[in-house]
């Protein structure tokens, strides 16, 4: 297929050149870059969305809430699922597509699961490459779902503007299942199972920890309650989450957050590249590998090795 075909389809609503944008995303391959390349200045006018929190805490049933309300005000959404445990890709998975199947026939709204195929950086990588194209292809809001353990879902979630970050009652007396990493990324919180004994107790200790916490900036992330299941507290919170984007418009904290995304994102790919074609020029050759067990034996040292290689390669390319 033709670059300009697929970028035509994506940017036209093609549902199915969009699906198979993101499989040649999720396989790394060069040409979603292309893509990529073409369709970015497409790209900057989606919402993006993050839902993280501990497993089973309610997330998908709140994703499909979520975007049950933002359907009835008009807004188009599309879903990424990101479970890093999962080696499933393709389509979404089964679960996920159970609970989510009521919005499956609406053409309005398109969903994608991913799991981990490589490294987790890659995960990260792909899943903003996802969320871009799902943004070329024209939807209002995206919203990134991923399970809330550790760092490398923190890294996954950063692609998002607004992140809710979800708890349930009772899951400890202090706030042990809100990782400290976690804690810091919220914008919204929310305590869902609400119909579960202690959601109004977990509501005052999230908020009594808000009150120390000394990085506070001008938003104080709200805490709310909800139950997924019965659809209670769901349109609050996107209130909530609309008025968290006016507020990153009007406080110019979503244009400091855009520089600083470029900023990170083109230095990844740089480092990425630089890095991958060093590598390809390197790997295999008699003086690498022969330094390389020069290192092994102690003749000499990675620091002194790493830095002449890099500065030959450097050299070597100054026209
Ligand atoms: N009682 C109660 N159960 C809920 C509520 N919301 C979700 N659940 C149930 O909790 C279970 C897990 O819900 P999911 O939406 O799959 O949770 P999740 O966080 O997406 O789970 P993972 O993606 O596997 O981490 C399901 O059985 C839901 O029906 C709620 O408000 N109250
Ligand atoms: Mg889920």
């Amino acid at each position: 297929m033709q670059t300009a075909e697929l970028v035509e389809g994506v940017l036209s609503g093609n549902r199915r050149l969009l699906a198979r944008l993101i499989t040649l995303i999720e396989n790394e391959d060069p040409y979603a870059m292309e893509i990529l390349s073409e369709l970015f200045k497409h790209t900057g006018n989606a919402h993006i969305l993050g839902v993280t929190g501990p497993p089973g805490s309610g997330k998908s049933t709140l994703v499909t809430r979520i975007t049950a309300e933002l359907r009835t005000r008009n807004k188009s959404v599309g879903i990424v699922c990101v479970d890093p445990s999962s080696p499933f890709t393709g389509g979404a998975l089964l679960g996920d597509r159970i609970r989510m199947q009521e919005h499956t026939l609406d053409s309005d709204v398109f969903i994608r699961s991913m799991g981990t195929r490589g490294h987790l950086g890659g995960l990260s990588r792909a899943t903003s490459d996802a969320v871009r194209a799902i943004d070329a292809f024209g939807k209002d809001i995206v919203i990134v779902e991923t399970v809330g353990a550790g760092q490398s879902e923190v890294e996954v979630i950063e692609v998002a503007q607004t992140v809710i970050v979800t708890d349930v009652p009772g899951s400890g007396d202090d706030i042990q299942a809100i990782k400290a990493g976690i804690m810091e990324i919220a914008d919204i919180f929310v305590v869902n199972k609400s119909d579960l004994a202690g959601a109004d107790k977990k509501v005052v200790e999230i908020n009594a920890m808000l009150d120390i916490d000394p990085n506070m900036g001008e938003w104080r992330p709200p805490v709310l309650l909800t139950n997924a299941v019965k659809g209670e507290g769901i349109t609050e919170l996107v209130d909530k989450i609309e008025e968290h984007m006016a507020f990153l418009k009007d406080s110019g904290l979503l244009a400091t957050k855009g520089l600083q995304r470029s900023r990170d994102e083109l230095e990844q790919l740089m480092e990425y590249k630089l890095t991958r074609e060093l590598l390809a020029k390197l790997q295999g050759t008699p003086e690498y590998e022969d330094a390389i067990r020069r290192i092994a034996n102690r003749d000499a040292d990675p620091y002194t090795v790493a830095e002449r290689l890099i500065t030959e390669f450097l050299v070597r390319h100054r026209k």
